[in-house]
């Protein structure tokens, strides 16, 4: 399968040849501890005879330039990196370099802090496993063990097309009901799904969009998707005068811990105090986006210091960690249902997990925000946007707004490519879609390193998966989610009110 994005198919070429030659020589374990202390954080090395690799005689089969290896800060929040296996391949730089368009990018006004976006793209490229998700598992299995709290947890749309291939499973294996039960087995109090608010994402950020192009908030159009965190600290760094064009909207993740402390403790009569609330996401840059300093308006709501809306968030990964260490036959669990409230999917929540299935999913229902009628079979497969080309268009006539042109684009390489337009005022779109993952969240830096580095070929699995589940619900659309119109009847009254405003939009800053 020809890997597609960013034409690195010859640089792919090049590591692959190395890693074949490393495997085959053994050096991967052998370099692992004898390279330790060869360069210090974020040097480069200078090659030459003390280099392993130089001494197995592959280090000309490196590119000079990807020797090294990224800095990565002791407090990142997302990863971390054993020195201890770090070979200084170089996979890491040419991921964040020619995958990310981070590394390497810093003619910047910031810095006093190291420049990583914490997508974990370099985890899924690493061949040694020296780079990976900071571990936040024993935090959940001590808030477990404690009877005074009460443990709840939502899954990502993602998460259900690759949690399977950690045991064995082929990609895109479909193991949602699976998924629900071993969280069952591991005892959170609560299992409840991401999807219910990437569902009422799609009711808020389809509001504002409505309100831009109708001139009603005075925010600059093409508006851009906010539930990627990497997309938006990599818009913070480098477009900051860009951030008006960023929804309000907060993540599905960050809603859904807004609301888990407020709505859900209120309806079921839980102290939010006594909430942990944890996520499991494909992505390590959720761990960052869970420590915002803003994503804490449960407190706000309660008045009361010390709540955060998301107390632990855990990649998928961790997760498959957490099953194995309790010895649950994974594969062999029945299909469990999440539990209600927060627990209902549409097919376009689903689609989330997919390139360009914000845009889809927010077509959808944009048309039925604007005419009060449900959308053509056009809305339901707006396959230009579907796939992984790196950046994709589709235009579609809306009555009442013409024709509503829109942008997606995944992996940040290709996000400059359409920012630099935006930035030039050449833009034609209405609403773009940033991912930060190649592929989208199916492919996030915390997903199962099925294949390493990452390829196509698992990626159109996983997201095949996706869509085949969208087309098989029976509600396929955000506006028909009977819970998330329960929300808005008892308690948030409409999209974008002001208790809505509160709990589920913020503002970025550079
Ligand atoms: Fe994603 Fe999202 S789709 S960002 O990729 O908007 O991580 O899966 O959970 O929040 O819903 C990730 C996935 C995820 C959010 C949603």
């Amino acid at each position: 399968m020809k890997d597609s994005l960013c034409g690195t198919d010859k640089k792919e070429m090049t590591r692959r040849t190395f890693l074949k030659m490393a495997a085959g020589s053994g050096l991967l374990v052998g370099l692992a501890g004898a390279l330790s202390g060869c360069a210090g954080q974020g040097g480069e090395h200078a090659g030459g005879e003390g280099w392993l690799p130089y001494q197995y005689n592959v280090a000309g089969n490196l590119p000079a330039q990807v020797r090294g290896r990224i800095p990565i800060d002791a407090d990142n929040p997302s990863i971390v990196r054993d020195d201890q296996k770090c070979i200084l391949c170089g996979q890491c730089l040419e991921t964040c370099q020619n995958i990310q368009s981070v590394h390497g990018y810093y003619d910047l006004p910031v810095i006093d802090e190291t420049i990583c976006v914490h997508c974990g793209q370099c985890s899924m490229a690493c061949p040694s496993g020296a780079i990976s998700e900071r571990d936040d598992t024993q935090k959940v299995f001590d808030a477990l063990a404690d009877k005074s709290k009460y443990v709840l947890v939502q899954t990502a749309p993602a998460t259900r097309v690759a949690l399977g291939e950690e045991f064995g499973l082929p990609p895109g294996t479909w193991v949602e009901g699976r998924q629900v039960a071993a969280l069952k087995k591991l005892g959170f109090d609560a299992v409840l799904d991401t999807n219910f608010t990437a569902d009422l994402t799609i009711m808020e950020e389809g509001t504002e969009l409505i309100k831009r192009i109708k001139g009603e908030v005075k925010k600059p159009l093409p508006q851009f998707t906010s539930c990627s965190p990497g997309w938006i600290k990599f818009c913070e760094y480098f477009y900051p005068e860009l951030l008006p064009n960023m929804s309000s909207c907060k993540s599905p993740q960050q809603m859904f811990g807004a609301l888990a402390k407020t709505y859900y403790a209120k309806v079921k009569g839980i102290d939010p105090a006594s909430i942990v609330s944890v996520s499991v996401m494909p992505c390590t840059a959720k761990k960052f986006e869970a420590q915002r300093p803003e994503m804490n308006d449960s407190a706000e709501y309660w008045k009361r210091e010390g709540l955060r809306d998301v107390d632990v968030v855990l990649t998928t990964r961790e997760l498959a960690r957490m099953i194995k260490q309790k010895k649950i036959d994974f594969a062999a669990l029945p299909e469990e249902k999440y539990d209600s409230l927060m627990g209902e999917e549409t097919g376009a929540a689903i689609i989330f997990g997919a390139t360009g299935g914000v845009m889809e999913a927010a077509a959808r229902s944009a048309y039925f925000l604007i005419t009060g009628n449900q959308p053509p079979p056009l809305f339901l497969n707006l396959t230009p946007v579907r796939g992984l080309t790196g950046v994709k268009e589709a235009a579609a006539e809306i009555p009442g707004v013409g024709t509503l042109r829109v942008a997606v684009c995944h992996g940040l390489a290709n996000g400059r490519k359409v920012l630099d337009i935006v930035r030039a005022g050449n833009a034609p779109w209405h609403f773009i879609e940033f991912m930060a993952c190649p592929g989208g969240c199916i492919a996030g830096g915390g997903q199962p390193r099925t294949a390493v580095p990452p390829t196509d070929a698992v990626r159109e699995q996983r997201i095949a998966a996706i869509y085949k589940a969208d087309a098989s619900r029976p509600k396929r659309m955000s506006h028909d989610n009977a819970e998330v119109a329960a929300l808005y009847k008892d308690f948030l009254q409409h999209p974008m009110s002001e208790l809505s405003e509160e709990l589920l939009h913020t503002e970025y800053h550079s």
